[in-house]
């Protein structure tokens, strides 16, 4: 360690007799101008300014149109349509900022770039130009701010009490998901980490009645205009739950219990049948075959032909196999979502199964 920093000492002094060597030169007055600019260097300076601007606005236009097909499509849940205005109105806004003042700044440097008998213009201050450009920021970021604070306490007003929320767990480990319904008492068994154990591999507490009845399932159903509630939990590591098409996704923090709610409005089949996806799945589907012809000739099996799903993904790079965390959704009608229910097991159904083995 001594070595060490007698050595950076030695260094940092090495520097500080370079640099005073510099100022050393820097007083004696030479006449060399090959480090000043001319008028031939400005003049290609703010060519090159104004170019890259445009360039960049370009490249801005071009990616708008060249990959709009991944743009999603309407929002699937009731709060979405609000997400989405907030996301448009504050995108318009920064597009309008970003022209304004990156166009300007280098169109200017363009126009009044060096020439030797430009004279620069002293300005000191001019407190009416100041007073505007202070205060429309002001008012159209206060403005912005206090429209996102509003549509954020919507989205996130969990209330339980509020209608006939359906309360479901989501629950996240490297790597997959599970969801636990509450089952005929609408309310979820107590769990732990320290209770996992064999079967009971989300760790409910066998002692509560409460999940007794409640039920686990690997696929994710929803019924359609219905409030969801999500209670998420992880068994290792930080999660996110991601659903996209309904513009939600909340962390998933092992220790404790995240929440996030939405109304789904568009069941899976309606949106397998829209003209958006229509249209999606035909390019994919196209895609897919040419693909296809290629892996029969090389010997391999031909890929399946794509069909429109909903996931639940993991937003959060949670290890190796991050990339393959999903569990499918299906929105559907109430009936058919109380059909499929049924056919799940209960928590308490499968204790006995297993005791019974
Ligand atoms: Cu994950």
């Amino acid at each position: 360690m001594t070595v060490f920093l007698t050595l950076v000492v030695i260094a940092l002094f090495g520097i500080t007799l370079w640099q005073m060597s510099k100022i050393l030169k820097l007083s004696q007055a030479k006449t060399d101008n090959s480090q000043v600019a001319n008028d031939k260097d400005n003049n290609l300076q703010g060519k090159l300014m104004l170019a890259f601007v445009i360039f960049l606005y370009l490249l801005t236009i071009y990616c708008f149109v060249q990959y709009d097909s991944y743009f999603l499509p309407e929002s699937a849940s009731e709060h979405g349509v609000d997400y989405d205005r907030l996301m448009l109105i504050s995108m318009v806004l920064i597009m309008i900022v970003q022209i304004l003042t990156q166009g300007l700044l280098h169109f200017f440097s363009y126009k009044y770039r060096g020439k030797k008998e430009n004279k620069a213009l002293f300005f000191a201050d001019n407190d009416k130009l100041e007073f505007i450009w202070t205060i429309i920021p002001v008012i159209v970021l206060a403005g912005l701010i206090i429209y996102g604070l509003f549509t954020w306490t919507d989205i996130m007003n969990i209330d339980e009490e509020d209608g006939d929320p359906l309360i479901v767990e989501l629950y996240a480990y490297q790597f997959d998901w599970r969801a636990r319904y509450s089952g005929e008492d609408n309310e979820l068994g107590k769990a732990n980490v320290r209770y996992i154990e064999g079967i009971n591999t989300l760790g409910l507490d066998v002692s509560d009645t409460y999940g007794k009845d409640d039920k686990i399932t690997n696929e994710l159903h929803l019924p359609v205009n219905r409030k969801v509630i999500f209670k998420m939990r992880s068994q290792d590591v930080l999660h996110s739950a991601y659903m996209p098409f309904f513009r939600a996704q909340m962390n998933v923090v092992p220790g404790m219990i995240t929440e996030f709610a939405y109304t789904p409005t568009v069941t899976s089949d309606e949106m397998r049948d829209s003209e958006f996806m229509v249209e999606k799945v035909a390019t994919i589907n196209k895609i897919r075959r040419e693909k296809s012809k290629k892996l029969v000739a090389a010997g391999d099996e031909a890929l399946e032909e794509y069909t429109f799903e909903y996931y639940l993904l993991c937003n959060k790079i949670c290890g190796v196999s991050h990339y393959n965390m999903q569990m499918k959704i299906i929105v559907e009608s109430e009936e058919d979502y109380k059909a499929w229910l049924k056919t799940q097991p209960t928590f308490g159904e499968q204790l006995s199964a297993q005791a019974s083995n």
